[in-house]
C-alpha cells in the first residue's frame, strides 16, 4: 500500500531527519507533505536529490493524509495532532504533548511494539534521552528483573533544536575570535560548559527532562515499580546523547552476562573493549542508528549491580528514526487506521 505522509515541523531540526530517514529507508510513501510555520511556507526542503515545497501547517493539511509525523514543538502538536486524528490520519508525535496521556501508547519498537495495537489515533515517541535507555535496559529487566536506575546524561545541543546548533557554533566562533559570546537559547553559555538543566525546573527541584526520563521509562516498560533518579546535563556536543546508568536488578546478572545479553538485543550495539580503548562515543554514533553500548561493568557497591555507557544519535534513534520505525510497524501491523476519531475530540 502506497502511502501519504505529512512531516509536520518539516523545517526543523528533527524534521530534516525524519525527510532523510524516510529516503534512506524507502518508506513506501506516495506523496511526502512537508508542513511547517507561515514563516518558512513556499521555501523548500531537501528530499531524494531535490526540493519539496513546504506548506503551512492548518486545519486542513491532513485531508487525504494516512500518517503524519509531528516535530514542531508541543504546543502545535496538542492543537493539530487531535484535528489530523480526526480527520482519520495517524499521527506519531514526537513532542511531550500526548506521552503520558493514556489514550496514546507511547513506544520504542524493540521494546513495546505490542502496544500499537491499541492505538486511537495519536502515537507518542519518547524523549531522546529515554528511548535510548530503555533500548538497553529492555533485555536487561527481560534477563534479571531492573528494581532501580540511577542515570546522568551528557546531552548534545541539538535536542534543543536547530537555534541552539546555530548557538554553539556562535560562541565558539565568538570566543576564538575574542568576542564575547551571545548567549541566547540557554540560560548560560553553553560553549566548553556544562549545564546541570535540561528543560525548565519543576517543584520537586527536578527538572522537567529528569522527571521524563522516570516517567516515560515505566511506562514504555510497562512496569511501574522500576524505580529511576535521573540528572540531565546539556554539553557542547553537536550531535549525540550519552549516558551513565547505574541498575540494580532483582537477579544478579553479571557483566559477561550483560554483554552476551545486550550483544544479542535489538538495535544494540555493544562496544566494549576498554584495553584497546574501544567504548561508545557520540562522535561515531551520530548519523548512526544503533544505540551503542560499552563500559560494561558490576558494581561492587550492591549484590547485583552494573554500571554501563549508552550513546545514540538524539535526532535519529532518539528522534526522527524511531518515530519512523513506529510508522513502519503501523504498515506491517496493518495499524494505519483510525477506528474511533472521536477519541481525541
Ligand atoms: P519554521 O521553520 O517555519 O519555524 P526546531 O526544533 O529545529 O527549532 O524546529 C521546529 C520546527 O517546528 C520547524 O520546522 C518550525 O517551522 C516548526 N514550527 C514551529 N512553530 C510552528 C507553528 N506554529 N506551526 C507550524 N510549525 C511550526
Ligand atoms: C533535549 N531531550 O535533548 C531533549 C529534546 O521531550 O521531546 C527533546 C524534548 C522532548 O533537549
Amino acid at each position: 500500500r502506497e502511502i501519504v505522509v505529512a512531516v509536520a515541523g518539516a523545517t526543523g531540526a528533527v524534521g530534516r531527519e525524519m525527510l532523510k530517514i524516510l529516503e534512506e529507508r524507502k518508506f513506501p510513501a506516495k506523496e511526502i507533505r512537508p508542513l511547517a510555520s507561515s514563516r518558512s511556507a513556499g521555501s523548500g526542503v531537501e528530499f531524494a536529490g531535490g526540493e519539496l515545497t513546504v506548506q503551512e501547517l492548518t486545519e486542513d493539511s491532513f485531508k487525504g493524509v494516512d500518517i503524519a509525523l509531528f516535530s514542531a514543538g508541543g504546543s502545535v502538536s496538542e492543537k493539530f495532532a487531535p484535528i489530523a486524528a480526526q480527520s482519520g490520519c495517524v499521527v506519531v508525535d514526537n513532542s511531550s504533548a500526548w506521552r503520558m496521556d493514556d489514550r496514546a501508547p507511547l513506544v520504542v519498537p524493540e521494546v513495546n511494539p505490542q502496544d500499537l495495537e491499541k492505538h486511537n489515533g495519536i502515537i507518542a515517541n519518547p524523549n531522546c534521552s529515554t528511548i535510548q535507555m530503555v533500548v538497553v535496559l529492555k533485555p536487561l529487566h527481560d534477563a534479571g528483573t531492573i528494581k532501580r536506575v540511577v542515570v546522568s546524561t551528557y546531552q548534545a545541543v541539538s535536542g534543543t533544536g536547530q537555534k541552539a546548533i546555530d548557538e554553539l557554533q556562535g560562541q565558539v566562533r565568538d570566543l576564538f575570535n575574542m568576542q564575547d559570546p551571545r548567549v541566547n537559547v540557554y540560560p548560560h553559555r553553553i560553549a566548553f560548559n556544562c549545564l546541570p538543566h535540561i528543560d525548565v525546573f519543576l517543584d520537586n527541584d527536578y527538572t522537567k527532562e529528569e522527571m521524563k526520563m522516570v516517567n516515560e521509562t515505566k511506562k514504555i516498560m510497562g512496569d511501574d515499580s522500576i524505580r529511576v533518579t535521573a540528572t540531565t546535563v546539556r554539553v557542547p556536543v553537536f550531535y549525540g546523547h550519552s549516558e551513565s546508568i547505574n541498575i540494580e536488578t532483582v537477579k544478579k546478572i553479571s557483566a559477561k552476562e550483560a554483554r552476551a545479553i545486550l550483544f544479542q538485543a535489538p538495535g544494540v550495539e555493544v562496544l566494549d573493549n576498554p584495553r584497546e580503548n574501544i567504548y561508545p562515543m557520540a562522535i561515531n554514533a551520530a548519523g548512526e542508528d544503533a544505540t551503542f553500548v560499552g563500559r560494561i561493568r558490576e558494581d561492587d557497591t550492591i549484590d547485583n549491580g552494573l554500571n554501563l555507557w549508552v550513546v545514540a544519535d538524539n535526532l535519529r534513534k532518539g528522534a526522527a528514526l524511531n518515530t519512523i520505525q513506529i510508522a513502519e510497524e503501523l504498515i506491517s501491523r496493518d495499524l494505519v487506521r483510525v477506528n474511533d476519531t472521536s477519541v481525541f475530540a
